[in-house]
């Protein structure tokens, strides 16, 4: 009786006060689209407008690969306990460097600043993103920010053979823990851009269109054409504190290969059924369907046929 009265009260008002709400804008998804995550941090069910939320991405093999923090709005007003204040592209003993060969490693003199008159165990996590927007690489370093001092630490981060050349971005955070152990993000994002080249130039990829989503939390991300189709999800996972109020999430989302037109993992004579339903439709026909728009160009016709031919007999 004397626990109850102790504990309750505070507790279980506060914790359902303060929520995170996270959708993707479709459940399935092909190899070589675009993923919209939204939702929503709020209070009371009124929209926290300063807020940070770290959001975390793990593949179906279980492994991290996206790591970023979102702000819900302007957040320039604000302080931070502990913060990052540079990340710099460098050569491995912290000079700055603004290219990378694909196949090699790339590193970032990383910043930490933690302005905290207490020490905090931190997770520091670089994420690099190529030029389709695609997250091509992902490390967390796990350290110590000592009261009222700035820790400098240089991470290592891989440039797959596969990645897109051009321009890259590369995303800097830290938290207590990252979002899928229920860490909170302690500080805003810093970013910084480098070069991604090989023997062969530059390339460029085309920007799409972002459909218009509501709420105060926002990220996109591609899926490059070498990333991971499975009959497994994605996870999703969002963590925050706010004011001492700390709230979690999670969502998942499916990867499919071109040409599975149904989402059952399998390309087969089921999904050319559908292509021949929907056989030169685009949007607005009566016979439209745009899980048969394989190559997002918004008619079905040869095109789609052909990628449904190259994917013909997949199974996970
Ligand atoms: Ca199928
Ligand atoms: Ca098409």
């Amino acid at each position: 009786m004397f626990f109850l009265i102790l504990i309750s009260p505070v507790a279980i008002v506060r914790a359902e006060s303060f929520v995170i709400t996270l959708t993707t804008n479709k459940l399935y998804y092909y190899l070589d689209e675009t993923v919209y995550v939204y939702g929503n941090l709020t209070l009371d069910d009124a929209q926290i407008n300063d807020g940070l939320v770290g959001l975390e991405l793990e593949n179906p093999k279980g492994q991290s690969i996206l790591v970023r923090t979102v702000a819900t709005g302007d957040i320039s007003n604000k302080s931070w306990f502990v913060e990052v204040l540079s990340a710099i592209p460098s050569d491995q003993y912290g000079n700055p460097k603004d290219s990378f060969k694909r196949g090699t490693l790339s590193f970032f003199n990383v910043s930490v600043k933690n302005n905290d008159i207490e020490n905090q165990p931190i997770s520091v996590s670089v994420n690099t993103y190529d030029s389709s927007n695609s997250p091509i690489g992902l490390s967390i370093f796990t350290s110590v920010a000592y009261a009222n001092e700035t820790t400098t630490i240089i991470i290592s981060v891989s440039i797959p053979t596969t990645a897109t050349l051009g321009m890259a971005n590369i995303y800097a955070n830290v938290y207590s823990l990252t979002p899928k152990y229920g860490g909170k993000p302690f500080g805003p994002e810093k970013s910084n851009q480098f070069l991604i080249t090989d023997s062969t130039g530059s390339s460029s990829y085309p920007t799409q269109q972002p459909p218009l989503l509501n709420g105060n939390i926002n990220l996109s991300f591609h899926l490059a054409p070498t990333s991971t189709a499975s009959i497994s999800p994605f996870k999703i996972f969002a963590s925050s504190m706010y004011d001492g109020w700390t709230a979690i999430n999670s969502t998942i989302f499916y990867v499919k290969v071109p040409g599975d037109a149904n989402s059952d993992f399998v390309v087969n004579a089921g999904d050319l059924g559908l292509l021949g339903l929907a056989w030169f439709s685009y949007p607005g026909s009566p016979n439209w369907n745009p899980n048969c728009d394989f190559n997002n160009d918004s008619i079905v016709n040869a095109g789609d046929l052909s990628i449904l031919g190259r994917f013909w007999g997949y199974r996970p």
